[in-house]
């Protein structure tokens, strides 16, 4: 999101330096996809599963925000313009179970991310098929790709292919691999030595359950043009 008012230097998060280059990173190789086969399938705790075409989701309505990306590998980039359908018109076109609190997202190859349902419905949040102005290239999502400007950048699915609702908290590959279940990088939530995991339990409901305030505070504050204050 774009913070008006506000010096570059307080958009970029602790233990972060700038890049006008867009670095390209990923486990794995760029997938061969074919559209004619794509398809992008919503389910778990749904009242029905719903699978799009492509097209079908290219008739969704277009959605377009500005936004900076945290890597946790510390470079930023500010000022990324993206176009897409975004996350909330994907997810009424199925009726989600009251017991959904967290989603996990799919990626090609068995790649996926965790995280709070409460999150992918901010305003900034949007499955992207273009990044300033043209269509992404392959290795860096092409043809459809997860963007969650509030959260380090590897929440950010590249090659989605669905979305599944889940009630409990389930890590996806980085996440097992010892990087943060939730990643704010304003509170530098790189891997999972952070204090949250050390109570004892990876997840907890009052952990989310702050979270999610401090999600709503940060909107509050934001609509209000006020100072981002991350804790
Ligand atoms: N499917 C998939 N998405 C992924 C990854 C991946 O390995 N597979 N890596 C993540 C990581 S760690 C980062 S930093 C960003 C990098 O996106 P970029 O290559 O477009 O900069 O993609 C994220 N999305
Ligand atoms: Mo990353």
């Amino acid at each position: 999101m774009r913070m008006s008012g506000k010096d570059v230097s307080d958009r970029v998060p602790p233990g972060q330096h700038l890049t006008e280059k867009w670095p390209v990173l990923h486990a794995g190789t760029v997938p061969r996809v074919d559209l004619d086969l794509w398809d992008f399938k919503i389910f778990g705790l749904v009242e029905e599963e719903k699978v799009l075409t492509w097209d079908e989701l290219l008739a969704l309505p277009a959605c377009r925000s500005t936004s900076d990306i945290h890597c946790v590998t510390t470079w930023s980039r500010l000022d990324n313009s993206w176009e897409g359908i975004s996350f909330r018109d994907v997810m009424a076109l199925v009726t989600v179970k009251p017991k959904a609190k967290f989603v996990v997202i799919h990626a090609e190859e068995g790649w996926t991310t965790n995280l709070p349902l409460t999150d992918l419905l901010m305003d900034d949040v949007l499955f992207a098929h273009s990044h300033d102005g043209e269509p992404l290239t392959p290795n860096h999502g092409w043809p459809l790709r997860l963007v969650v400007p509030h959260l380090y950048f590897w929440k950010s699915a590249k090659w989605v292919r669905g979305i599944e609702f889940v009630a409990e908290d389930v890590p996806g590959f980085w996440e097992e691999r010892g990087y943060h279940l939730y990643a704010d990088p304003w509170l530098e939530q790189r891997y999972r030595d952070d204090p949250e995991w050390h109570r004892g339990v990876k997840n907890t409901d009052e952990y989310y359950e702050q979270v999610a305030k401090r999600i709503r505070l940060h909107e509050q504050k934001k609509a209000q043009g006020g100072e981002l204050d991350p804790s």
